[in-house]
């Protein structure tokens, strides 16, 4: 785990082997598998509206296309047994282990915040410009500073179910502001055309079961094709010892759903309730209205 943990601090992400989080051998892959069919068909066919819309790269989404990169709140209740298989693996040992390790906090510590699934459009080419999550692109160099010295209360993780090669990232970047032409390729609402111009670039391959941990403030993109399966576990979790510095990153997805659901705690684990409880207590203390990260 220390060798993990060293990568993810010095390099901003990780890789992190199947036999870590999702042996492709294991029932559980098998499950999730089905599960993320399941709930990508709802989503294609209309029945599950909360989504990432083609066309629209960050929140809050729209539903201006048709067609999807992600399908959202997939722990939620309304999607019955398929969230559950969700849960099991997002609140289980495996994961909380390696949060744990990475953000160097305690079990009790753990806040639960967003489980999503990234897949192919059905018919279009779609991608994400260069960003940081919770960094605007117009930020100055001591704006980006300071975002990036608070933010080591939360990780996000990406784990592969079919082959993914969707992720670029600059490795390092978590930790410095952009250089002047960096900014050059990160400035614009238009994603690059080619992603590998992007000064110390480099494109992220995931096998099936594979996860890569990252910052989400480290600059990265994303590029996708209808021309191959994607479906990719996308998720995040938090430390209480961040207090309300994850707030607006998570919040802004819209997450009332996990507060009033009844049924949704009732399907969880202890762990996973006493996850949901501390998210609820980050949210009770910010209160309304904590905007969106991205303006577009
Ligand atoms: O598609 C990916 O792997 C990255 C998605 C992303 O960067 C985002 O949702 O902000
Ligand atoms: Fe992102």
């Amino acid at each position: 785990m220390e060798a993990y943990q060293t990568l993810y601090d010095t390099q901003g992400y990780v890789l992190i082997p199947p036999s870590v989080l999702l042996p492709t051998s294991s029932p559980l892959f098998q499950d999730l598998l089905t599960a993320s069919a399941h709930v990508v068909a709802k989503t294609r066919s209309g029945a599950w509206s909360h989504r990432r819309t083609v066309g629209k790269q960050f929140p809050p989404f729209d539903s201006d296309n048709p067609d999807s990169w992600g399908v959202q709140h997939v722990m939620h209740p309304d999607l019955g047994e398929d969230a559950l298989v969700f849960q099991r693996w997002y609140t289980g040992e495996e994961v909380r282990r390696v949060v744990c390790a990475l953000m160097r906090c305690r079990d009790e510590d753990l806040q639960m915040e967003l489980f999503n699934l990234l897949i192919n459009p059905e018919s279009h080419e779609f991608a994400l410009r260069w960003h940081r999550d919770d960094v605007r692109e117009d930020a100055t160099t001591e704006e980006e500073e300071k975002a990036l010295g608070i933010w080591t209360h939360g990780v996000q993780w990406n784990t592969a179910l079919y082959e993914d090669d969707c992720l670029y990232v600059v490795p390092g970047s978590h930790k410095v502001p952009r250089t002047p032409e960096q900014r050059v390729h990160s400035s614009s609402p238009d994603p690059p055309k080619d992603p590998l111009a992007m000064p110390g670039s480099i494109k992220v391959t995931l096998q099936p079961g594979e996860t890569v941990f990252y910052n989400s403030n480290i600059v990265h993109c994303g590029t996708y094709t209808h021309t191959r399966p994607r479906a990719t576990l996308h998720a995040c979790i938090g430390s209480t010892q961040g207090g309300a510095s994850r707030a607006r990153n998570i919040l802004q997805h819209g997450l009332a759903w996990m507060e009033d659901s009844q049924a949704f705690r009732e399907g969880l684990s202890e762990q996973g309730r006493a996850m949901l409880d501390r998210t609820i207590g980050m949210k009770r203390g910010v209160g309304e209205g904590v905007g969106f990260s991205q303006t577009n």
